[in-house]
């Protein structure tokens, strides 16, 4: 039996953060079940039994312990299958990790989940972009990657000298910035582009990363010829 089942769906970014980090581990013990969003499989009464919310993702384990928020499920993970991706013990260590964390939730999420939701999810449900969200979410992700900027410049990581779950935490929602074609919020400042260009080039990010990347042009090509 897998060590637990993870419910995440395909385009998710909030799955792709757990994904990602049980790339990063290593773990492949584990049964990933697919929930469609957009046949609403998220609001069924199966799902909100797991997660309260109607959202994904969630997981479950076989003696009935279940958790979402993404980033909740990734720290639990770590933690419980010794991951290499949690701060040292000391307080300060910690403490730090926190506030790298608390950065990620607090000043860089929101916009750049906008990005998303406007420019990426919006796609698929054949609704047109607000750009004046657009424009107000691009305005904060430039002084919040101005302030990364800064703080990279004396650190490799964002949370410290170390790659750590805050980094992996970014991950997905860049990666929707890329894909929305506001990826020079990243490329055009040169701390930040170097820390990028040192998390997507860990091998088991780059190979998830890969593999999604043609997994999504496949659907498309596919799309394209129905
Ligand atoms: N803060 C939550 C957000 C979860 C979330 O918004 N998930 C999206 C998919 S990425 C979802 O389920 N959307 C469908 C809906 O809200 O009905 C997390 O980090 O897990």
């Amino acid at each position: 039996m897998p060590a637990f089942t993870l419910y995440g769906g395909r385009g998710s970014s909030n799955t792709d953060r757990v994904r990602l980090v049980l790339a990063e581990g290593g773990f492949t013990d584990f049964d990933y079940q697919l929930i469609d969003l957009r046949k609403g499989e998220q609001k069924s009464p199966e799902n909100l039994k797991r997660h309260p919310w109607g959202k994904i993702p969630s997981v479950t384990f076989p003696d009935g312990f279940t958790l979402y928020e993404s980033r909740a499920i990734c720290q639990y993970i770590a933690t419980k299958y010794s991951f290499p991706l949690l701060p040292k013990e000391d307080a300060e260590s910690t403490a730090l990790f926190n506030q790298a964390q608390l950065e990620e939730i607090l000043y860089f999420a929101d916009p750049a989940g906008k990005i998303g939701f406007e420019k990426f999810a919006k796609k698929f449900m054949n609704l047109p972009a607000d750009e004046v969200v657009v424009q107000s979410a691009l305005k904060q992700l430039d002084a919040f990657f101005d302030v990364a900027e800064r703080q990279l410049q004396s650190r490799e990581y964002m949370a410290g000298k170390e790659f750590t779950l805050v980094d992996i935490n970014y991950i997905p929602l860049i990666q929707r910035l890329f894909a929305c074609g506001y990826g020079d919020v990243v490329t055009s400042r040169k701390a930040v582009a170097a820390w990028w260009t040192r998390c997507i080039e860990r091998p088991a990010i780059k190979k998830l990363m890969d593999a999604d990347r043609e997994a999504m042009a496949a659907a498309a090509a596919a799309a394209a010829r129905k």
